[in-house]
C-alpha cells in the first residue's frame, strides 16, 4: 500500500517554526499566526494553538492533517464490486419483501370476500327438491353456480396441470434419449471408421499380396553402410558395390569380398602384382588411389566412415612368393578422422601370421598417426619413416609392419622399404641389412562388422 501525502511540507515546517518561536501568553498572536496558515491557499495543514502553556507543560498545539489518498490493490476493486452486488441483492430480497407481503394482503382479502360468500362444500346440492318459494333462493342458487364454476374452474386448472406433468415426462424422457442416441451415434461413428480403416487395409494387403513385386527385407530400403548389408542377395558374388556408412558424407564405390570366409568383407587394401605405386601423398591416401578391381588404397575418409558406422574386425591375408599363405585378424579395428591424423585403433589379435601390428613395445602400430612422405606424423624424431620406407602407414619410429611399401616381385637388398610383415615365419633371416628381404606376392586387408553372422 502506498500512502501519498498531497501537500507539500516545507511550508508545515516553517509554520511549526514560526509558531513555536512564539510565547505561550500571546494567544492572539497564537491564534492570528494559525488562522494566516488556514488561509494559505494550496495547503490543508493546519497548525494552531488550543490553550496557553503553562511552565514545564507541553503546549496543547493541534495540528490538522490533510486529507489523505491512499491506493489500494486491485483486488479492493472485487471487493468494491462485490459489495455493489451485495447492495443489488439487498434491493431485489426487499422488493420481494414487498411484493410477499402485497401478495399477502391481497390472499387476506380474497380470504375475507371467500368467506363472506363461500358455502361448505358437504351440503347437499339445493334447489332441486324445494324449488323457488323461499326468500334467498335465488341467491342460494347463484352460490351454487359459483361453486359449480369454482370447480369446473378446478378441474380445468388440474388437467392443465396434468398435462404439464405430461409434457415434463415426455420432455425428460425426449432428453434422457438425447443423451443414448448422442453416445449411440459416438459409437457407431467410431466403429464405422475403424471398419472402413479395416477394408482399406485388407484391400492394400490383398492388392499387394497378388499385384506388389516381392519385397524380401526392410534391409533393402536402407542403404547399404557396407559389404556385409549386401550379403542379403540371393547372389553372393565379389565385385564391387555401393555402401553409404555416413549418409552425410555420400555413397562411394568398394571392392567386397563375399565369398572368403562367410563374406560380407569389405577391401580397404590389395596388393596382387605392383601395377599401382603406394609411394603417395597425404591427400592421396585421404581420398584413396588404384584400381577397385586390382590394387588399391580405399581410402583415410572412408575407412574412418566404414570403421565409425559400426564395430569393425580387420581381417590381413598374406602371402609370399613360396606359396605361403597366413592371415592376421584383428577383433578392434577403428581410424580415426583427418583431424585426428586418422590414428590407428587395433587389438585383438588371432590368425597364423604372428600380431607384427604390436611387435614389442618399441614397435607398437596401435595408437599411431598416419604419416606419409608429405606429412610426418610418426614417432621417429629425427626423420620421417613415410619418406624413408616410401610408404603411407601408421609409423611407430619407425615399424615392425608396413603393408603400404614397395612391391617387390624378388627377395631385394639395403632399406626394408618393401611390403613388411615382422612376424613372418623366416623374418629372423633377413635380420642383418646385407641379407635379403623376403618379398611378398599378395596382401589384403579387409573388414567387417564384428557382430556379422554369415
Ligand atoms: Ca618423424
Amino acid at each position: 500500500m502506498r500512502l501519498a501525502l498531497m501537500c507539500a511540507c516545507w511550508t508545515l515546517l516553517l509554520s511549526v517554526a514560526r509558531v513555536a518561536t512564539e510565547t505561550g501568553d500571546e494567544k492572539a498572536a497564537g491564534e492570528k499566526a494559525a488562522g494566516e496558515k488556514a488561509a494559505a491557499p494550496g495547503c490543508p495543514i493546519r497548525f494552531k494553538s488550543a490553550g496557553q502553556c503553562g511552565d514545564g507543560e507541553e503546549c496543547p498545539y493541534q495540528v490538522t492533517l490533510p486529507p489523505l489518498t491512499i491506493q489500494l490493490p486491485k483486488q479492493f476493486k472485487m471487493l468494491e464490486k462485490t459489495m455493489k452486488e451485495l447492495q443489488s441483492l439487498k434491493e431485489t430480497v426487499n422488493k420481494l419483501k414487498s411484493s410477499c407481503q402485497e401478495c399477502r394482503k391481497q390472499a387476506d382479502r380474497d380470504i375475507q370476500q371467500d368467506s363472506g360468500e363461500a358455502v361448505p362444500l358437504d351440503q347437499p346440492a339445493r334447489g332441486d327438491n324445494d324449488e323457488g318459494g323461499k326468500p334467498g333462493d335465488r341467491a342460494k342458487d347463484q352460490q351454487s353456480l359459483n361453486i359449480q364454476e369454482m370447480q369446473v374452474k378446478m378441474n380445468r386448472m388440474s388437467s392443465s396441470l396434468k398435462n404439464a406433468r405430461n409434457q415434463i415426462n415426455t420432455l425428460q424422457g425426449r432428453l434422457e434419449g438425447l443423451n443414448l442416441i448422442n453416445m449411440d451415434n459416438v459409437n457407431s461413428i467410431v466403429e464405422t471408421k475403424v471398419a472402413n480403416i479395416t477394408t482399406v487395409i485388407n484391400n492394400l494387403n490383398s492388392k499387394c499380396s497378388s499385384a506388389c513385386p516381392v519385397v524380401t527385407s526392410p534391409q533393402f530400403l536402407i542403404a547399404p553402410r557396407d559389404c556385409s548389408d549386401y550379403n542379403m542377395m540371393v547372389e553372393k558374388k565379389n565385385g564391387v558395390y555401393s555402401v553409404t556408412p555416413d549418409p552425410r558424407s555420400g555413397t562411394f564405390k568398394v571392392y567386397c569380398d563375399m565369398e572368403s570366409y562367410g563374406g560380407g568383407w569389405t577391401v580397404v587394401q590389395r596388393r596382387i602384382n605392383g601395377s599401382v605405386s603406394f609411394n603417395r601423398t597425404w591427400a592421396e591416401y585421404k581420398k584413396g588411389f588404384g584400381n577397385l578391381l586390382g590394387e588399391f588404397w580405399l581410402g583415410n575418409d572412408q575407412i574412418h566412415q566404414l570403421t565409425k558406422a559400426k564395430d569393425m574386425v580387420l581381417r590381413i591375408e598374406l602371402e609370399d612368393f613360396r606359396g605361403v599363405r597366413e592371415y592376421a585378424k584383428y577383433d578392434r579395428f577403428y581410424v580415426s578422422n583427418e583431424f585426428l591424423r586418422y590414428r590407428l585403433t587395433v587389438s585383438g589379435y588371432s590368425g597364423t601370421a604372428g600380431d607384427a601390428l604390436h611387435f614389442n613395445k618399441h614397435y607398437d602400430h596401435d595408437q599411431k598417426f598416419f604419416t606419409t612422405p608429405d606429412k610426418d606424423n610418426d614417432m621417429y624424431p629425427s626423420g620421417n619413416c613415410g619418406a624413408y620406407y616410401s610408404s603411407g602407414w601408421w609409423f611407430d619410429a619407425c615399424m615392425s609392419a608396413n603393408l603400404n611399401g614397395k612391391y617387390y616381385k624378388e627377395k631385394y637388398k639395403g632399406v626394408r622399404n618393401g611390403i613388411f610383415w615382422g612376424t613372418w615365419h623366416n623374418m629372423t633371416q633377413e635380420y642383418y641389412p646385407t641379407n635379403f628381404r623376403n618379398p611378398f606376392k599378395t596382401v589384403k586387408m579387409m573388414i567387417r562388422p564384428k557382430n556379422y553372422a554369415p
